[in-house]
């Protein structure tokens, strides 16, 4: 390893211990920059790597509210301002209950590559709260949002840094956010928060968009081993918004995804979740309080295997779309052992540093990283921004068509950046080399800060 690499992720490893989430995600894009830390002795000269890893600006606040019983409550909300280099901070508001610093801080770092690989001027953050949406009444989410945002609104807007959903946070809890700071601001600046309604300035395709676009990468991939996504089996993990595009789009093109999961458990479905109504169930067991993924077991007659994650199924392709960290080491050596010969990450860092460098080192399976294949989401958020600042709606076409020829460039980048170094079809490699590349190019030429 370069020794530059070397000693900031030892300063890193030495100053965030207590944060783990971020310092794996540190470790996970330092690990593929050595070859450019050779080419480029400017970049240690300028101490790039050290300013990286160090958040623009990142805040706590206060957010109570009160429930329906009228009890106050009091939880923390963040905002990490990661890296504005090449646009406004971009970045989801994560809302559940084990939402933490380090947590917020790896979703911000992982966003400035990721947002940078998307071709379009956004910089990286990422915020949230410990809340726990779970059980809670429309008018609590309301009081919540609210809140939250009148904590927040001094320090977002369109030019500044621009919000957008994440896990616990959907359609309805930024509709709640944006007419609190409607309300506050006075001002119709609807561009400064993503994932809207349509009759606010929302764009079509946003719910879908990091779905589709976890697909459309994986047809890139595909397309380069002359494979074809059609009569694919694909096993899945997650049962939400993400999951939920995933099955839509593989159903439309002939793939059949196989499992789906939650907190309590997988489904095993053979005949894919595929049909209008199994994925409205997954729909309506997100938007209810207390629906569980066994509820699409009991409803469609396929089994349910409590307490156990769909790894180690008979499938062609594997994508984790639940959340951070699913994916240990013990699952890894179960999907080598599936026989799959895709391992397409999805959900944010859902596989673990060693489980991730076992996975790359098998040479039946190709590995791609979620920095790109879930990419689309904030892609689509970016073209939602310009729509904004436009004042016009672009048809689901005309967005379909953006996010396809985004996913095939964040593809042919990653490739042709690996390529580069020679390391060949190194799609995790690539990624993290191509988004960081044209980080640093704008924070060499905008001088030291
Ligand atoms: O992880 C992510 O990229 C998101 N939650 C979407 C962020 C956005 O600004 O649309």
């Amino acid at each position: 390893m370069n020794k530059y690499v070397e000693s900031v992720l030892a300063g890193v490893r030495d100053k965030h211990s207590e944060q783990p989430e971020f310092v794996q995600a540190v470790t996970e894009v330092l690990s593929s920059l050595s070859p450019v830390m050779d080419a480029h002795p400017e970049y240690e000269a300028a101490d790039l790597l050290n300013r990286m890893v160090e958040p623009e600006r990142m805040f706590t606040f206060r957010v109570v509210w009160m429930d329906d019983n009228g009890k106050y409550h009091t939880n923390r909300g963040w905002r990490c301002q990661f890296n504005g280099a090449i646009g406004p901070y971009k970045g989801g508001l994560r809302f559940q209950s084990n939402v933490n610093e380090s947590i917020i801080k790896f979703l911000g770092f992982e966003q400035i590559f990721k947002n940078s690989l998307t071709g379009l001027p956004i910089g990286g953050g990422k915020g949230g709260s410990d809340f726990d949406p779970a059980g809670k009444s429309d008018a609590e989410i309301m009081r919540f949002c609210q809140s939250f945002i009148t904590a927040l609104y001094r320090y977002i807007g369109p030019d500044v840094d621009v919000p957008a959903g994440d896990m616990g946070v959907g359609g309805r809890e930024i509709g709640y956010m944006y007419g609190q700071y409607r309300r506050l601001k006075g001002v119709w600046e609807n561009g400064t928060l993503t994932g809207k309604g349509m009759s606010y300035g929302g764009s079509l395709l946003r719910p879908e968009a990091t779905g589709y676009g976890a697909i459309y990468y994986l047809q890139n991939v595909l397309h380069h081993f002359n494979d074809d996504i059609k009569g694919k089996t694909i096993a899945a993990s997650g049962y939400g918004n993400v999951t939920w595009g995933v099955c839509k789009k593989a159903a439309e093109l002939g793939a059949k995804v196989i499992t789906i999961s939650g907190r309590h458990g997988y489904v095993y479905d053979p005949d894919g979740v595929n049909t209008e109504e199994k994925l409205n169930c997954l729909l309506e067991i997100r938007a209810s309080t207390d629906g569980t993924i066994k509820d699409y077991a009991d409803r469609f007659n396929v089994p349910f295997y409590a307490g156990q994650k769909p790894w180690g199924v008979k499938a062609d392709i594997y994508m984790p779309c639940a959340t951070q960290n699913e994916v240990g080491m013990e699952e890894a050596k179960a999907i080598a052992e599936s026989g799959a010969r895709y391992y397409i990450e999805v959900s944010n860092m859902p596989t673990l540093n060693d489980a991730m460098s076992f996975l790359r080192s098998q040479d039946h399976l190709t590995v791609a990283p979620s920095k790109a294949v879930n990419a689309g989401g904030v892609g689509v958020s970016a073209l939602e921004m310009a729509q904004n600042s436009e004042r016009l709606v672009w048809t689901a076409e005309e967005v379909d068509e953006h996010l396809k020829a985004m996913m095939a460039n964040i593809h042919d980048s990653s490739a042709a950046a690996a390529e580069e170094y020679g390391l060949g079809y190194d799609l995790v490699s690539g990624a993290n080399i191509a988004g960081f590349s044209k980080v640093a190019t704008a924070m060499m030429e905008q001088g030291v800060f």
